[in-house]
Protein backbone atom coordinates (compact mmCIF):
# COMPACT_ATOMS: atom_id res chain seq x y z
CA UNK A 1 0.00 0.00 0.00
CA UNK A 2 2.34 2.64 -1.36
CA UNK A 3 -0.70 5.13 -1.31
CA UNK A 4 -0.42 6.34 2.18
CA UNK A 5 3.40 7.61 3.84
CA UNK A 6 4.23 4.90 6.87
CA UNK A 7 3.86 8.50 8.57
CA UNK A 8 0.20 8.25 7.82
CA UNK A 9 -0.61 4.85 8.62
CA UNK A 10 1.22 5.29 12.00
CA UNK A 11 -1.13 8.65 12.87
CA UNK A 12 -3.77 6.67 11.92
CA UNK A 13 -2.95 3.71 14.27
CA UNK A 14 -2.31 6.13 17.06
CA UNK A 15 -5.52 8.37 16.85
CA UNK A 16 -7.71 4.95 16.97
CA UNK A 17 -5.50 4.39 20.05
CA UNK A 18 -6.12 7.27 21.56
CA UNK A 19 -10.11 6.92 21.38
CA UNK A 20 -9.73 3.53 22.29
CA UNK A 21 -7.65 4.56 25.72
CA UNK A 22 -9.39 7.68 25.81
CA UNK A 23 -12.99 6.62 26.14
CA UNK A 24 -11.89 3.23 28.20
CA UNK A 25 -10.21 5.54 30.61
CA UNK A 26 -13.23 7.80 30.81
CA UNK A 27 -15.73 4.89 31.62
CA UNK A 28 -14.17 3.91 34.80
CA UNK A 29 -13.48 7.70 35.59
CA UNK A 30 -17.40 7.76 35.06
CA UNK A 31 -17.48 4.80 37.68
CA UNK A 32 -15.33 6.13 40.11
CA UNK A 33 -17.69 9.11 40.19
CA UNK A 34 -14.92 11.30 39.22
CA UNK A 35 -16.55 12.84 35.93
CA UNK A 36 -20.23 14.14 36.27
CA UNK A 37 -22.95 13.06 34.02
CA UNK A 38 -23.18 10.59 31.54
CA UNK A 39 -21.04 9.75 28.05
CA UNK A 40 -21.53 7.66 25.10
CA UNK A 41 -18.39 6.06 23.91
CA UNK A 42 -16.98 5.42 20.46
CA UNK A 43 -15.10 2.46 21.42
CA UNK A 44 -15.47 -0.05 18.31
CA UNK A 45 -16.27 2.74 15.60
CA UNK A 46 -12.61 4.52 16.22
CA UNK A 47 -12.15 3.32 12.23
CA UNK A 48 -15.53 4.67 11.07
CA UNK A 49 -14.01 8.02 12.58
CA UNK A 50 -10.62 7.83 11.99
CA UNK A 51 -10.46 6.77 8.31
CA UNK A 52 -13.56 9.29 7.68
CA UNK A 53 -12.00 12.24 9.47
CA UNK A 54 -8.10 11.71 8.34
CA UNK A 55 -9.11 12.37 4.63
CA UNK A 56 -9.83 15.96 5.43
CA UNK A 57 -7.28 18.55 5.57
CA UNK A 58 -6.19 21.25 8.06
CA UNK A 59 -8.96 23.66 7.55
CA UNK A 60 -11.99 21.54 7.14
CA UNK A 61 -14.88 21.30 9.36
CA UNK A 62 -16.43 18.95 10.89
CA UNK A 63 -20.15 18.92 13.28
CA UNK A 64 -20.27 16.21 15.79
CA UNK A 65 -22.95 14.65 17.92
CA UNK A 66 -23.58 12.99 21.05
CA UNK A 67 -21.33 10.56 20.81
CA UNK A 68 -18.35 12.80 19.62
CA UNK A 69 -15.19 11.70 21.81
CA UNK A 70 -13.70 9.84 18.36
CA UNK A 71 -14.45 12.24 16.17
CA UNK A 72 -12.81 15.21 18.67
CA UNK A 73 -9.93 13.18 18.48
CA UNK A 74 -9.45 12.08 14.79
CA UNK A 75 -9.74 16.03 14.39
CA UNK A 76 -6.56 16.15 16.96
CA UNK A 77 -8.05 18.13 19.60
CA UNK A 78 -5.94 18.57 22.71
CA UNK A 79 -6.55 15.41 24.82
CA UNK A 80 -5.73 16.81 28.05
CA UNK A 81 -8.31 19.72 27.13
CA UNK A 82 -10.61 17.54 25.91
CA UNK A 83 -10.32 15.22 29.39
CA UNK A 84 -10.60 18.22 31.64
CA UNK A 85 -13.51 19.12 29.29
CA UNK A 86 -15.30 15.90 30.64
CA UNK A 87 -14.37 16.44 34.31
CA UNK A 88 -15.70 19.79 34.35
CA UNK A 89 -13.11 21.88 34.50
CA UNK A 90 -11.87 25.28 33.99
CA UNK A 91 -8.69 24.15 31.90
CA UNK A 92 -11.31 22.18 29.61
CA UNK A 93 -11.32 23.02 25.82
CA UNK A 94 -14.53 24.75 27.11
CA UNK A 95 -13.40 26.18 30.29
CA UNK A 96 -15.52 23.18 31.31
CA UNK A 97 -19.18 24.31 30.44
CA UNK A 98 -19.65 21.96 27.15
CA UNK A 99 -18.81 18.77 28.99
CA UNK A 100 -18.60 15.37 27.09
CA UNK A 101 -21.66 16.53 24.59
CA UNK A 102 -20.54 19.85 23.59
CA UNK A 103 -16.77 19.61 23.04
CA UNK A 104 -15.89 22.08 20.57
CA UNK A 105 -12.71 24.01 19.07
CA UNK A 106 -13.36 25.91 16.15
CA UNK A 107 -9.54 26.50 15.86
CA UNK A 108 -9.16 22.78 15.12
CA UNK A 109 -12.32 22.70 13.19
CA UNK A 110 -14.62 21.31 15.24
CA UNK A 111 -17.82 23.29 15.34
CA UNK A 112 -18.97 21.20 18.34
CA UNK A 113 -20.51 17.82 19.22
CA UNK A 114 -24.25 18.56 20.37
CA UNK A 115 -26.62 16.94 22.39
CA UNK A 116 -29.56 17.11 20.30
CA UNK A 117 -30.19 14.39 17.48
CA UNK A 118 -29.62 16.24 14.54
CA UNK A 119 -28.45 19.24 15.68
CA UNK A 120 -25.02 19.68 13.91
CA UNK A 121 -26.96 19.30 10.67
CA UNK A 122 -28.20 23.05 10.49
CA UNK A 123 -24.65 24.24 11.43
CA UNK A 124 -23.04 22.26 9.03
CA UNK A 125 -24.63 23.62 5.98
CA UNK A 126 -24.12 26.83 7.56
CA UNK A 127 -20.07 26.30 7.43
CA UNK A 128 -20.63 24.69 4.03
CA UNK A 129 -22.61 28.07 2.78
CA UNK A 130 -19.42 30.22 4.17
CA UNK A 131 -16.67 28.23 2.75
CA UNK A 132 -18.77 28.91 -0.55
CA UNK A 133 -19.81 32.09 -0.53
CA UNK A 134 -15.93 33.19 0.85
CA UNK A 135 -14.46 30.72 -1.33
CA UNK A 136 -11.86 29.56 0.77
CA UNK A 137 -11.83 25.71 -0.75
CA UNK A 138 -12.36 24.10 2.59
CA UNK A 139 -15.30 21.04 2.88
CA UNK A 140 -17.66 20.55 6.39
CA UNK A 141 -18.27 16.94 7.77
CA UNK A 142 -21.38 16.63 9.28
CA UNK A 143 -21.07 13.16 11.38
CA UNK A 144 -24.33 12.05 12.86
CA UNK A 145 -25.78 8.63 13.40
CA UNK A 146 -28.26 6.44 11.64
CA UNK A 147 -30.68 7.61 14.30
CA UNK A 148 -30.24 11.00 13.15
CA UNK A 149 -31.59 9.91 9.59
CA UNK A 150 -35.15 9.57 11.01
CA UNK A 151 -34.96 13.34 12.37
CA UNK A 152 -36.52 16.63 9.87
CA UNK A 153 -33.28 18.28 10.18
CA UNK A 154 -31.66 15.53 8.46
CA UNK A 155 -34.27 15.89 5.05
CA UNK A 156 -34.53 19.58 5.28
CA UNK A 157 -30.51 20.23 5.52
CA UNK A 158 -29.67 18.17 3.01
CA UNK A 159 -31.87 18.93 0.76
CA UNK A 160 -31.19 22.55 1.09
CA UNK A 161 -27.48 22.07 0.91
CA UNK A 162 -28.13 19.97 -2.75
CA UNK A 163 -30.18 22.44 -4.33
CA UNK A 164 -27.14 25.24 -2.87
CA UNK A 165 -24.68 22.97 -4.14
CA UNK A 166 -22.61 23.06 -0.96
CA UNK A 167 -19.18 21.75 0.09
CA UNK A 168 -20.71 19.50 2.58
CA UNK A 169 -20.19 15.58 2.98
CA UNK A 170 -23.43 13.56 5.19
CA UNK A 171 -21.96 11.54 7.28
CA UNK A 172 -23.48 8.12 9.12
CA UNK A 173 -21.80 5.88 10.96
CA UNK A 174 -24.73 3.11 11.31
CA UNK A 175 -23.84 1.25 14.44
CA UNK A 176 -27.60 -0.37 14.21
CA UNK A 177 -29.33 1.39 16.81
CA UNK A 178 -30.37 4.62 17.91
CA UNK A 179 -30.76 3.79 21.45
CA UNK A 180 -32.35 0.51 21.94
CA UNK A 181 -34.22 1.27 18.74
CA UNK A 182 -32.90 -1.08 15.74
CA UNK A 183 -33.08 1.24 12.71
CA UNK A 184 -34.30 -1.44 10.81
CA UNK A 185 -37.49 -0.56 12.74
CA UNK A 186 -37.95 2.66 11.77
CA UNK A 187 -36.67 2.71 8.51
CA UNK A 188 -37.91 1.04 5.16
CA UNK A 189 -34.97 1.00 3.07
CA UNK A 190 -32.11 -1.37 3.79
CA UNK A 191 -29.79 1.27 3.77
CA UNK A 192 -28.97 4.82 4.61
CA UNK A 193 -27.18 6.00 2.23
CA UNK A 194 -30.26 5.13 -0.30
CA UNK A 195 -31.77 8.05 0.95
CA UNK A 196 -29.72 9.95 -0.52
CA UNK A 197 -31.59 9.71 -4.64
CA UNK A 198 -34.55 11.20 -2.68
CA UNK A 199 -32.20 14.69 -2.99
CA UNK A 200 -30.71 14.27 -6.12
CA UNK A 201 -27.31 13.73 -4.36
CA UNK A 202 -24.48 10.81 -4.66
CA UNK A 203 -24.92 8.12 -1.98
CA UNK A 204 -21.71 6.42 -1.04
CA UNK A 205 -22.06 2.68 1.23
CA UNK A 206 -18.93 1.40 3.21
CA UNK A 207 -19.78 -1.47 4.05
CA UNK A 208 -17.44 -2.46 6.17
CA UNK A 209 -16.60 0.89 8.40
CA UNK A 210 -14.12 -1.59 10.70
CA UNK A 211 -12.10 -1.57 7.96
CA UNK A 212 -9.74 2.03 7.93
CA UNK A 213 -8.54 1.71 4.75
CA UNK A 214 -11.64 0.85 3.11
CA UNK A 215 -13.04 3.89 4.97
CA UNK A 216 -10.07 6.35 4.19
CA UNK A 217 -10.15 5.36 0.68
CA UNK A 218 -13.57 5.54 -0.11
CA UNK A 219 -13.53 9.31 2.24
CA UNK A 220 -10.79 10.40 0.19
CA UNK A 221 -12.74 10.34 -3.27
CA UNK A 222 -15.68 12.10 -1.80
CA UNK A 223 -13.57 14.07 -0.33
CA UNK A 224 -11.99 15.33 -3.59
CA UNK A 225 -15.13 15.60 -5.51
CA UNK A 226 -17.00 17.53 -2.89
CA UNK A 227 -13.80 20.02 -2.52
CA UNK A 228 -13.84 20.19 -6.47
CA UNK A 229 -17.50 21.70 -5.87
CA UNK A 230 -19.65 18.75 -7.25
CA UNK A 231 -21.67 19.26 -4.65
CA UNK A 232 -22.86 17.48 -1.23
CA UNK A 233 -22.68 13.74 -0.90
CA UNK A 234 -24.15 11.04 1.56
CA UNK A 235 -21.97 8.60 2.75
CA UNK A 236 -22.64 6.15 5.23
CA UNK A 237 -20.39 3.26 7.01
CA UNK A 238 -21.42 0.43 8.93
CA UNK A 239 -20.25 0.26 12.12
CA UNK A 240 -21.18 -0.66 15.33
CA UNK A 241 -20.84 0.39 19.08
CA UNK A 242 -19.11 -1.86 21.79
CA UNK A 243 -20.49 -0.51 25.01
CA UNK A 244 -24.21 0.51 25.49
CA UNK A 245 -25.62 3.79 24.22
CA UNK A 246 -24.17 5.40 27.29
CA UNK A 247 -22.87 4.78 30.68
CA UNK A 248 -26.15 4.54 32.28
CA UNK A 249 -27.49 1.72 29.86
CA UNK A 250 -26.88 -1.92 31.01
CA UNK A 251 -27.75 -2.43 26.95
CA UNK A 252 -30.53 -5.86 27.19
CA UNK A 253 -31.51 -5.42 23.65
CA UNK A 254 -28.78 -6.73 22.28
CA UNK A 255 -27.30 -10.48 22.78
CA UNK A 256 -23.86 -10.93 24.10
CA UNK A 257 -23.49 -13.12 20.93
CA UNK A 258 -24.12 -10.16 18.70
CA UNK A 259 -22.02 -8.03 21.06
CA UNK A 260 -18.82 -10.63 21.00
CA UNK A 261 -19.55 -10.81 16.88
CA UNK A 262 -18.85 -7.34 16.41
CA UNK A 263 -15.81 -7.89 18.92
CA UNK A 264 -14.00 -9.96 16.46
CA UNK A 265 -13.94 -7.26 13.77
CA UNK A 266 -12.24 -5.20 16.06
CA UNK A 267 -11.12 -2.25 14.01
CA UNK A 268 -8.00 -1.35 15.88
CA UNK A 269 -6.48 -5.38 16.07
CA UNK A 270 -7.36 -5.38 12.22
CA UNK A 271 -5.58 -2.41 11.33
CA UNK A 272 -2.50 -4.25 13.36
CA UNK A 273 -2.80 -7.28 11.97
CA UNK A 274 -2.73 -5.28 8.41
CA UNK A 275 0.41 -3.60 8.85
CA UNK A 276 2.68 -5.97 10.53
CA UNK A 277 1.55 -8.86 7.79
CA UNK A 278 1.91 -6.56 4.75
CA UNK A 279 5.59 -5.28 6.87
CA UNK A 280 4.50 -2.01 6.69
CA UNK A 281 5.43 -1.67 10.69
CA UNK A 282 6.61 -4.16 13.08
CA UNK A 283 4.77 -5.11 16.15
CA UNK A 284 7.25 -3.27 18.54
CA UNK A 285 6.81 -0.13 16.89
CA UNK A 286 2.88 -0.29 17.55
CA UNK A 287 3.44 -1.45 21.11
CA UNK A 288 5.45 2.02 21.67
CA UNK A 289 2.88 3.58 19.71
CA UNK A 290 -0.28 1.63 22.22
CA UNK A 291 2.15 2.87 25.18
CA UNK A 292 2.44 6.43 24.61
CA UNK A 293 -1.03 6.40 24.20
CA UNK A 294 -1.93 5.37 27.52
CA UNK A 295 0.84 7.43 28.79
CA UNK A 296 -0.62 10.71 26.92
CA UNK A 297 -3.88 9.55 28.70
CA UNK A 298 -2.63 9.42 31.79
CA UNK A 299 -1.36 12.61 31.51
CA UNK A 300 -4.58 14.04 30.36
CA UNK A 301 -6.23 12.70 33.67
CA UNK A 302 -3.62 14.43 35.45
CA UNK A 303 -4.00 17.37 33.88
CA UNK A 304 -7.88 17.59 34.69
CA UNK A 305 -7.50 16.38 38.20
CA UNK A 306 -5.25 19.45 38.58
CA UNK A 307 -7.62 21.91 36.69
CA UNK A 308 -10.15 24.38 38.74
CA UNK A 309 -13.58 24.26 38.87
CA UNK A 310 -14.74 26.56 36.82
CA UNK A 311 -16.36 30.13 39.06
CA UNK A 312 -19.68 30.97 39.43
CA UNK A 313 -19.29 34.05 37.44
CA UNK A 314 -17.96 32.12 34.78
CA UNK A 315 -21.24 30.79 33.92
CA UNK A 316 -21.98 34.28 32.32
CA UNK A 317 -19.28 34.58 30.68
CA UNK A 318 -18.52 33.59 26.91
CA UNK A 319 -22.56 33.86 26.16
CA UNK A 320 -22.59 36.70 23.60
CA UNK A 321 -20.46 37.55 21.08
CA UNK A 322 -18.53 41.18 21.52
C1 LIG B 1 -33.83 15.63 19.19
C2 LIG B 1 -33.46 14.53 20.14
N1 LIG B 1 -34.28 13.46 20.25
C3 LIG B 1 -33.94 12.45 21.09
C4 LIG B 1 -32.80 12.50 21.83
C5 LIG B 1 -32.40 11.34 22.75
N2 LIG B 1 -31.33 10.57 22.09
C6 LIG B 1 -30.04 10.77 22.41
S1 LIG B 1 -29.01 9.83 21.48
C7 LIG B 1 -30.29 9.11 20.68
C8 LIG B 1 -30.06 8.05 19.64
C9 LIG B 1 -29.21 8.48 18.55
O1 LIG B 1 -28.91 7.40 17.72
P1 LIG B 1 -27.92 7.56 16.51
O2 LIG B 1 -28.19 8.85 15.82
O3 LIG B 1 -27.98 6.32 15.72
O4 LIG B 1 -26.49 7.71 17.22
P2 LIG B 1 -25.71 6.63 18.09
O5 LIG B 1 -26.06 6.90 19.52
O6 LIG B 1 -26.15 5.27 17.67
O7 LIG B 1 -24.28 6.89 17.81
C10 LIG B 1 -31.51 9.63 21.12
C11 LIG B 1 -32.83 9.22 20.60
C12 LIG B 1 -31.98 13.65 21.70
N3 LIG B 1 -30.83 13.77 22.37
N4 LIG B 1 -32.32 14.63 20.82
MG1 LIG C 1 -26.89 4.58 15.88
Amino acid sequence: MAKYKKEDLLKMYRKMEDIRNFDNKVNQLVRRGEIPGMTHFSVGEEAANVGAISALEKGDFITSNHRGHGQSIAMDIDLNGMMAEIMGKANGVCKGKGGSMHIADVEAGNLGANGIVGGGMGIAIGAALTQQMKKTGKIVMCCFGDGATNEGAFHETLNMAAIWNLPVIFYCINNGYGISTPISSVMRTKHVYERASAYGVPGVFIEDGNDLLAVREAMDKVVKDVRAGKGPVLVESISYRWFGHSTSDPGKYRTKEEVDEWKKKDPILRFRNYLIEKKLAKAEELDKIEAESHAAIDAAVEYGRKGPEPSPESAFEDIFTE
